[in-house]
């Protein structure tokens, strides 16, 4: 019998208007149109002007063929299957390193199984790991009771329940956001993840704008204007994101101004949630990340006078692991009343899965000198890192070459984010097409070229102008081709366009 639903208690009318109001651009419209010509091409090669999509839109690197290291799959393997520990033939397939390293974590594993459930913020052992590889990377003590192990955030954002899962990000909308009163202070253009989680969470969201012309620059006078006129409306602002390497706009914040940051969000009485996911993703020689935990502990603040959460992943950096969803938050500067909340909280999900878990100790506690698998390590990573600065550059160059297009470096993360100026004709061709300008341009790139890309607007930029994001991450083999159709589809768009 067929069915239309019509008994269904749940209509979309009636849904949770929240859940309709989150937008979340990296798996838009686009995406789909990018699948059905996949699926074309499939069933009728030749079908299209091109033999493959280029998916540019996501930064999912082993997805387009990026290698996972091999000292984190060999310790993985070998914890969910201790058994292999035992054998002969495990000490001539595997180094020696990965295999002392998982005989610990299974010691530390609850049942010595990875389908066991852990404590609720992560098996506490993995969390010593962890925060000992902080202390080595900023220089200042860390405290694994800090430390909520979780799954990565994205599923929870781009999930159409009305249950929200509570994952790092989305828990600490969660804790701080009580009605659309509280505003939290975002990046634009921002990593839709934030838009979507205080949407979600009902919310409101509070731009700052960063300075394409300065490279993308976070200004403090900028974030004290938004900062007053949400206050004027009776907003109390809650938090201030940071994101930093930025996604889309790939800077890297400095010192001076991190510590700027720090001020701005002590004096204000802000948590500053720090999301520093790309912190191994940085290609410009003079450039460098600083933890804002760095930062803060630098400048004399310690753990009663700041607020801060810090976000770490293990789906970016040189491993990309983004299947595996791991990651984790270190938590500082709040009451022990308040951290009781958190580990509630985060004990609703019992626990994040157990190889994330191991995986984002790895990620801060990978081989050392002297350790059998260090060179092989230090090959991998430095060869993904080298390759993807390389992309970069010749995808910065070739859209700095194209007519109307502006491109800023990419500092760092894994994104460029062009700016490009549109002939009016091709705009009232977007209005007509009932489309954003970028969004209509995306659209043409990719049934011209196959190239996906998302356009700017699904990330929010300053009204007027237009821009897209893509990924630095197709294989390094792929670029002359992806350039050359950029450059080619670019040329005649204007052409058909020209005012
Ligand atoms: N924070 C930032 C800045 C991100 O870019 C992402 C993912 C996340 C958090 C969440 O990642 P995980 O949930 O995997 O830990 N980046 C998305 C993007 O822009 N493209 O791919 C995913």
């Amino acid at each position: 019998m067929a069915s239309n639903y019509t008994t269904s208690p749940v209509t979309a009318e009636s849904l949770n208007p929240k859940v309709l109001k989150c937008e979340y651009a990296v798996r838009g419209e686009i995406v789909s149109v990018a699948q059905k010509l996949q699926q074309d091409l499939q069933a009728n090669p030749g079908s299209h002007p091109f033999k493959e999509i280029l998916y540019c839109n996501i930064g999912n690197p082993q997805s387009l063929g990026q290698k996972p290291i091999t000292f984190f799959r060999e310790v993985l393997a070998l914890c969910d299957h201790p058994p292999l520990l035992d054998k002969t033939e495990t000490s001539s397939l595997f180094s020696k390193d990965s295999i002392k390293r998982a005989s610990t974590i299974v010691d530390q594993m609850p049942g010595r199984a990875t389908g066991a459930y852990s404590h609720s913020q992560g098996i506490k052992g993995l969390r010593d790991t962890i925060a000992a590889g902080l202390e080595i990377r900023d220089g200042f003590p860390a405290d694994p009771n800090d430390i909520f192990l979780t799954d990565g955030a994205s599923p929870g954002v781009n999930s159409t329940s009305p249950v929200i899962v509570m994952l790092k990000v989305h828990m600490m909308m969660q804790l701080l956001i009580r009605s659309e009163k509280d505003g939290i202070l975002c990046p634009i253009p921002q990593y839709p993840l934030y838009s979507a989680s205080i949407a979600l969470h009902g919310g409101t969201l509070v731009r700052y704008y960063l300075d394409e012309e300065t490279g993308w620059g976070l200004e403090i006078s900028e974030l004290k204007k938004q900062l007053e006129a949400a206050r004027k409306t009776g907003i109390t602002v809650r938090a201030l994101v940071v994101i930093n390497p930025g996604n889309p706009t790939g800077q890297v914040l400095a010192e001076e101004n991190q510590r700027q940051i720090v001020d701005f969000c002590k004096k204000e009485g802000l948590v500053l949630l720090a999301d520093e996911v790309y912190q191994e993703n940085i290609y410009a020689p003079d450039k460098k990340f600083n933890s804002f935990k760095k930062i803060c502990r630098s400048m004399g603040y310690g753990d009663k006078d700041i607020s801060l959460v810090s976000f770490q992943s293990v789906s970016k950096g040189y491993h990309g692991e983004c299947g595996k969803r791991g990651g984790y938050m270190e938590v500082t500067g709040f009451s022990p009343e308040v951290r009781e909340q958190f580990y509630k909280v985060a004990s609703v999900n019992l626990c994040s899965n157990i190889s994330g878990q191991i995986l984002a100790s790895l990620v801060m506690n990978p081989p050392k000198v002297g350790d059998e698998s260090y060179d092989t390590y230090l090959a991998e990573r430095d060869g993904i890192l080298k390759s993807l600065a390389r992309r970069a550059k010749t995808l910065e160059d070739a859209f700095n070459s194209l007519e109307g297009v502006t491109c800023n470096k990419a500092e760092g993360a894994m994104y460029l984010f062009p700016r490009i100026r549109l002939p009016k004709k091709a705009i009232k061709a977007a209005e007509e097409a009932k489309k954003a300008a970028d969004a209509y341009y995306a659209i043409r790139l990719l049934n011209a070229t196959g190239v996906v890309v998302v356009p700017g607007s699904g990330f929010g930029q300053v009204p007027g102008t237009w821009h897209f994001r893509c990924t630095i991450l197709p294989q390094e083999d792929k670029i002359p081709a992806i350039v050359s159709q950029l450059t080619s589809f670019h040329k005649k768009f204007m052409d058909e366009f020209r005012d």
